[in-house]
């Protein structure tokens, strides 16, 4: 049952007109000339954030397609709309347990319902003053409020919280790809003008952003319209200046807010192997342009691209996983996973067992390193030496380069010492060989070998546009849990 292929519509960020108002920050290279964009603060705070769940948790809960997209006449009932079981704090115990920082939640998707009681109130074509009213004010939990519910939870449990709420579609509103459709309306829909829908964006984006405290990600599905940038832009610096935004920049650098973080491309959690924190394009990225401007990649738990619960939906499995996690965090982009509640309003356990089976590997890779207590060193020409005291096995590194003053190394490679014994010939006069290499490091990079080694000494070298200055290199030993595609029922 898989109707709709990419649900969020990420990449459609390139439909605003108007001309830039951000200017990228950069400097100049005293090596090469070239242009290095300088991070925001919020930016590199939001990197550091690693892993986020983006919690897809509406009326389409119950249904059986994944939300409405692509379906434009139909407004489900919002009498569907009925978590007997709902507990924000319960959520948040899969978000601590996957070891995620921050938490975007949908609190406003296509068909147009809102998970918070919206008082806003709209002129209909006839001229009418007529309620928002589908909302879950008119849902069988009419009192309760999810968005209020999961910012305290969030609060609660040091979890940053932001909000989703797609500006493009609204089945309500009868509004797609940011217009109201002059023909066909269907039952439960309201007639509206565009300039209406418009203010209905504006007064609902108020509540969310002036209602709700500081947000950590504001996450735009699909951009917005030229018709909507100005007064969101202006909003967003009256509002939430702090907030980095998902889809913020049009791919020529047109952006909302220096705070900028771009899509990867796909819905698959991989960020290719070469991806920089620069760049507005959904891709990789690239090493020359003046936007800092990191990749999040999101992606979902259940199989086949669904976002919200689906029933007997399978699980990806915690291989697969765990290769997500190398192929986003390991590659300079942040994991943003879908956190998906039931129609109880629950984390379904299998779920919860997975979210944590992921964190647990995480952090039982990478919480501690081998290399804590060897001799570290580095040059000012780049180049990054750990000393083990004695012969040690490992089987992957961790780069992370300090970005404060921008991405610098353009390439890495990683030599070692390896004395396995059926090589060593009982001696350590053995030479550096080649283990990894590769281009861009950014916030992290993992590289896991090809098998485990034993080594005494462990070397990077690099090319740079200037003088690089390391935040971590680290050496870990966590063999068969990370190998890609190694079952850990083989045990
Ligand atoms: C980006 O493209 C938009 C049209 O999509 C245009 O209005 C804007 O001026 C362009 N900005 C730059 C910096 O070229
Ligand atoms: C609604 O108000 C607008 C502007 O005041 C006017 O142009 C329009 O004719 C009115 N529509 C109806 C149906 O009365
Ligand atoms: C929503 O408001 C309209 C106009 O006031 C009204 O006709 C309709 O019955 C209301 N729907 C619900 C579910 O309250
Ligand atoms: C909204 O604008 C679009 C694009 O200009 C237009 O096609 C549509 O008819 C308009 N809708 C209404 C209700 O006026
Ligand atoms: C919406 O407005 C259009 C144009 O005025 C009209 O043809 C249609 O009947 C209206 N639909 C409803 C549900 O009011
Ligand atoms: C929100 O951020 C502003 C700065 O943008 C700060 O002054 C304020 O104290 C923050 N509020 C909370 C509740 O953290
Ligand atoms: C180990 O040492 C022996 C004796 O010197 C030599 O014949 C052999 O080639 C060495 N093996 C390796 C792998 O260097
Ligand atoms: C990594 O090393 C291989 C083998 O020497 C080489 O072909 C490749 O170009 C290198 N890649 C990078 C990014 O340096
Ligand atoms: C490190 O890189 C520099 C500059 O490319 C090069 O001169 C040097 O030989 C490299 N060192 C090693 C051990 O590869
Ligand atoms: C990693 O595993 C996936 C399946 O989970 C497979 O498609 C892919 O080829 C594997 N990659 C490598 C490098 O083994
Ligand atoms: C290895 C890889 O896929 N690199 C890609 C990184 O992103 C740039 C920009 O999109 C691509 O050109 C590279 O192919």
């Amino acid at each position: 049952m898989k109707a709709t292929t990419c649900i969020l519509l990420s990449g459609l960020a390139g439909i605003c007109a108007s001309a830039s108002t951000i200017e990228p920050k950069y400097r100049i290279s005293p090596i090469d000339g070239s242009k290095i964009a300088l991070p925001t603060k919020e930016q590199l705070a939001f990197q550091d954030k690693e892993i986020g769940v983006l919690i897809h948790f509406d009326i389409s809960t119950y249904l059986k397609i994944d939300g409405c997209n692509d379906v434009p006449n139909y407004v489900p009932n919002p009498s569907l709309f009925d978590p007997t079981l709902l507990n924000t704090d319960a959520w948040m115990d899969s978000i601590i347990a996957l070891g995620a920082k921050y938490a975007t939640l949908v609190a406003k998707h296509n068909c147009g319902f809102t998970s918070w009681p919206s008082q806003v109130v709209f002129q209909n074509i006839n001229n009418q003053t007529v309620p928002y009213n589908y909302t879950i004010a008119q849902s069988p939990v009419r009192g309760e409020n999810v968005v209020e519910s999961f910012v305290k939870s969030a609060e609660k449990y040091g979890i940053g919280h932001g909000f989703y709420y797609s500006l493009t579609v609204n089945n309500y509103l009868n509004v797609q790809d940011s217009d109201v459709r002059w023909n066909a309306w269907a039952p439960g829909q309201v007639n509206i003008t565009n300039s209406t829908y418009d203010q209905i964006v504006y007064d609902q984006l108020s509540e969310l952003w002036g209602n709700y405290g500081n947000l950590t990600e504001i996450w735009f599905d699909g951009g917005y319209s030229s018709s909507q940038k100005e007064r969101v832009e202006t909003l967003l610096q009256e509002t939430q200046p702090q907030a980095v935004v998902f889809n913020a920049c049009e791919t020529n650098g047109t952006c909302l807010t220096a705070n900028s973080i771009r899509w990867i491309g796909t819905e698959t959690g991989q960020a290719p192997e070469e991806n920089w924190s620069t760049g507005v394009t959904n891709d990789g990225g690239d090493p020359g342009s003046p936007y800092f401007c990191p990749a999040e990649c999101d992606t979902t738990l259940q199989t086949d691209d669904r976002w919200f619960f689906g029933i007997d939906q399978p699980l990806r499995s915690i291989e697969e996983m765990v290769d997500v996690y190398h192929e986003s965090v390991g590659r300079n982009c942040l994991l943003e996973l879908d956190l998906t509640p039931d129609r109880s309003g629950l984390i379904p356990a299998s779920y919860a067992a997975r979210y944590k089976q992921l964190g647990d590997f995480i952090r039982s890779c990478y919480a501690t390193s081998i290399s804590e207590h060897a001799e570290h060193s580095s040059t000012q020409t780049g180049e990054y030496s750990i000393k083990l005291g004695y012969p040690t096995a490992i089987d992957r590194i961790v780069l992370m380069e300090d970005q404060s003053n921008g991405q610098v190394i353009r390439s890495y490679q990683v030599f070692a010492k390896i004395v396995d014994s059926q090589d060593a010939n009982g001696t350590f006069a053995v030479p550096f060989n080649l283990v990894s290499n590769g281009t861009s490091i950014g916030h992290k990079k993992i590289d896991i070998f090809e098998k485990a080694i034993t080594v005494t000494e462990v070397f990077v070298n690099t090319t740079y546009v200037d003088t690089p200055k390391w935040r971590q290199v680290s050496l870990h030993l966590c063999d068969r849990l990370a190998a890609n595609g190694t079952s850990i029922e083989e045990d």
